[in-house]
């Protein structure tokens, strides 16, 4: 499917402000994979349809994590996380997207992983950074996006998992696992 038939078919699925977010990340992603030689396209297509299932039934992405057998701890998690893993799902079978790096991005977009490819941290980091996002700590992040991809990506993940803590949320595993990940890397 093109690019722009895409943005058009996550439009009409999202609120105006969520759609903006989309355009706001794909601007982003895009900029960061001509920066870290990704391929443009593959940033491109995995920030449109990155919150693809945001706003999807819960009870119909519960039913999507148990049918297609996607780790059924996602379902002790809060059912934010749930719309990553869902709309890596959609991005396939509605989207015809077969790119496995670009459906992974989709996949871990909420939570990072241990291992990170290069376009995944670009998704995480470009979904935490784009120009509409606000929180405190944001314009630090912002800072560091020629410091490369690894310390942008830590900072990132590093930020989410404290604002998880400071409000007693419990982390999903793969999110602690990504920030153990880049600490080991730095011995
Ligand atoms: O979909 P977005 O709002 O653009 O951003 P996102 O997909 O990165 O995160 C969605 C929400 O998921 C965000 O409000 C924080 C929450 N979240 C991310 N990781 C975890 C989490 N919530 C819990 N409880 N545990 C996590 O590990
Ligand atoms: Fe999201
Ligand atoms: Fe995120
Ligand atoms: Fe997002």
């Amino acid at each position: 499917m093109d690019p722009s038939l895409m943005l058009q078919k996550v439009k009409e699925r999202l609120p105006e402000k969520r759609f903006k977010h989309v355009l706001g990340v794909m601007n982003t992603a895009v900029a960061l994979a001509k920066q870290y030689g990704v391929p443009e396209d593959q940033a491109r297509i995995a920030a449109i349809l990155h919150d693809v299932a945001k706003f999807a039934d819960r009870e119909w992405m519960r039913g999507i994590i148990e049918k297609q057998k996607m780790d059924p701890l996602l379902l002790d998690y809060h059912h934010e996380l749930w719309h990553a893993p869902v709309g890596a799902y959609l991005a396939s079978y509605e989207f015809g997207v077969e790119d496995a790096g670009i459906l992974d991005a989709i996949r871990y977009h909420t939570t990072g992983r241990a291992g990170m490819s290069d376009l995944e941290k670009i998704i995480y980091t470009a979904d935490m950074i784009e120009p509409s996002r606000q929180f405190p700590g944001v314009d630090r992040l912002r800072a560091m996006k020629n410091d490369g991809l690894d310390r942008l990506m830590e900072a990132s993940i590093r930020q989410s998992i404290e604002f998880l803590a400071s409000k007693n949320q419990p982390v999903y595993p793969d999110s602690l696992k990504c920030l153990e990940h880049f600490e080991q890397q730095k011995g």
